[in-house]
């Protein structure tokens, strides 16, 4: 480990699959960087992924599983002789849209924590729900028809919150679990976002939720920066109460809880910032600038953006900006990325990333004009050869590059109907670090591609946020640019213009193509 000079910040990442922390110092260096990760670190919760898959498009986590994670994390940054002393603030970041069901009674929970035993030990009673519902959840159709319907329709709904209804987002999470369960939802006393809930953690209550993050819950007014009444009303009662307050910017929430202090020798004046998405925090990291796109391809693929002047759409979520009041940001969330590629690896090329790369390099780019949209596995797969819709490619090798370029071109397609001239793409997730996949990145949007030399880029903005309110706490005016991050990306590849060409004269027919097939995959 670096031993840092002076004070540090903590950033935590509550992903899918894994909590990270990333540790920096004032100059923004990342000190140490350590993970817990839940199939292999937590195997007695039966997770696959970090989540547990049920029917009828139920996706859930044990919430008492990120309890665990975060004592396991924390006990591993012990071992790695971590000098808590030094933390100044601590933020995170986490995988959006979750929600955790405190149970009644549990407002105060921090008051009875005892530092000799564990937080999974002494946590067991405080959620009425036992499984939270993730991103992942496709359960909730008939909820976000209501919603639209009561709000006037998708594009209505956008235009107030964001984004049109989408099932993995909170509001209509929430209805479903009020519809199911209604006496859950009657021994819920809070409900909290994933971020808002590890927060919570770190100040033994209830910690408010970030706008930025909660702009992912069809219940937020986005220019407002408050509840929509009219729209917590049609998801489920005396949903305000059950919400708390929301935060923005770098926060100060308090300090944190003497629990930590005792057990781990964190300082009693260490800073709780406010947490916000994995999304939002993925922006921080790489302070972007107008025509930066950042492609992130991990378990779902998403383009990010900074938008000065957005217009909500109903392919892409609009959520306020992070650490901007007046911006706001773009999201375009594809719901498979990294498990269909590795599908498509397994059964097309011999489960080698290898024989995936030189099959890509070998297929002509626009796969003589095949067109390949996929689900997570063959079930909800097409094919287009020739026109025709068909089972199976005639040389089904071809489905290795066409898994990259339906994905490519269609982030392409959006960006520009969204408004955005692209510049530069920061390429960013498991996927970022496959060379041939980047190399169509390039070729599809024509321009270069960028990488960091870091991995974790939530838990690194994270630790960014937490400089931020460490800084604002002292001095209000304080800024993002206030922290003097430097553009660390490195050239990675540059585009073929002739491919270019070839992708942009494919372009409007792969957009009729592509109509039907948005529902599923941007869903
Ligand atoms: C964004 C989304 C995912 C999650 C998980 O809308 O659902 O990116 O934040 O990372």
């Amino acid at each position: 480990m670096n031993k840092a000079l002076g004070d540090t910040f903590l950033g935590l990442d509550l992903s899918t699959q894994q909590l990270k922390a990333t540790l920096t110092d004032k100059d923004s260096n990342v000190i140490l960087e350590k993970s817990v990760a839940f199939d292999e670190d937590l195997p007695e919760f039966k997770t696959k992924g970090g989540v547990c898959v049920g029917k009828n498009g139920r996706v859930t986590v044990p919430v008492r599983m990120w309890v665990k994670a975060l004592d396991l994390l924390l006990q591993k940054l012990k071992n790695s002789e971590i000098e808590f002393s030094k933390i100044r603030a601590i933020s995170g970041a986490a995988q959006q849209h979750g929600t955790i069901y405190w149970s009644n009674g549990s407002l105060n929970f921090g008051e009875t924590l005892s530092s000799e035993k564990s937080l999974y030990e002494q946590l067991q009673k405080s959620f009425a729900l036992e499984d939270s519902p993730i991103w992942q959840d496709m359960s909730t159709t008939q909820q976000c028809e209501a919603l639209e319907k009561h709000i006037g329709g998708p594009q209505e709904l956008a235009n107030i919150s964001g984004s049109k209804a989408y099932e993995r987002f909170s509001g209509n999470q929430i209805a479903k679990i009020y519809q199911d369960y209604p006496d859950v939802y009657k021994n819920t006393e809070r409900i909290s976002l994933v971020s808002s809930f590890l927060a919570s953690l770190f100040l033994g209550s209830y910690a408010p939720i970030d706008v930025s993050d909660g702009s992912g819950m069809n219940l937020l007014n986005i220019w407002q920066k408050t509840w929509e009444h009219q729209l917590l009303d049609a998801c489920a009662p005396d949903l305000e109460n059950k919400l708390g307050g929301v935060v923005e910017n770098g926060s100060r929430l308090g300090c944190i809880h003497s629990y930590f202090v005792q057990r781990y020798g964190f300082r009693k004046d260490s800073l709780v910032i406010n947490f916000t998405g994995d999304n939002p925090a993925t922006v921080l990291s790489m302070n972007l600038s107008e025509g930066d796109a950042v492609v992130s391809l991990g378990t779902s693929d998403t383009v990010l953006m900074h938008l000065s002047n957005p217009s909500p759409s109903t392919f892409a979520s609009i959520l306020c900006h992070p650490s901007n009041s007046n911006s706001h940001m773009g999201l375009i969330c594809y719901n498979n990325g990294s498990l269909t590629r590795q599908f498509i690896r397994d059964e097309y090329a011999n489960k080698s990333w290898d024989e995936f790369n030189n099959l890509v390099e070998q297929i002509l780019p626009g796969c003589q004009d095949r067109i390949g949209f996929y689900g997570s596995n063959n079930s909800d797969s097409i094919r287009i050869e020739q026109g025709s819709v068909v089972p199976e490619f005639s040389d089904p090798t071809l489905n290795t590059r066409a898994v990259l370029e339906s994905r490519f071109l269609s982030m392409y397609m959006k960006c520009m109907q969204l408004g955005l001239r692209t510049k530069r793409v920061f390429a960013v997730g498991g996927a970022a670090s496959n060379d041939s996949i980047l190399q169509v990145l390039a070729d599809i949007f024509g321009v270069p591609i960028y990488k960091f030399a870091f991995g974790n880029s939530a838990s690194l903005g994270a630790s960014y946020l937490a400089r931020l309110g460490f800084l604002k706490a002292l001095d209000p005016g304080k800024q993002f640019h206030d922290l003097g991050i430097k553009d660390t990306s490195q050239l990675s590849k540059q585009p073929n213009l002739d491919n270019h060409q070839t992708y942009s004269g494919l372009l409007e027919k792969f957009s009729e193509a592509s109509k039907k097939w948005d529902r599923i995959e941007l869903s």
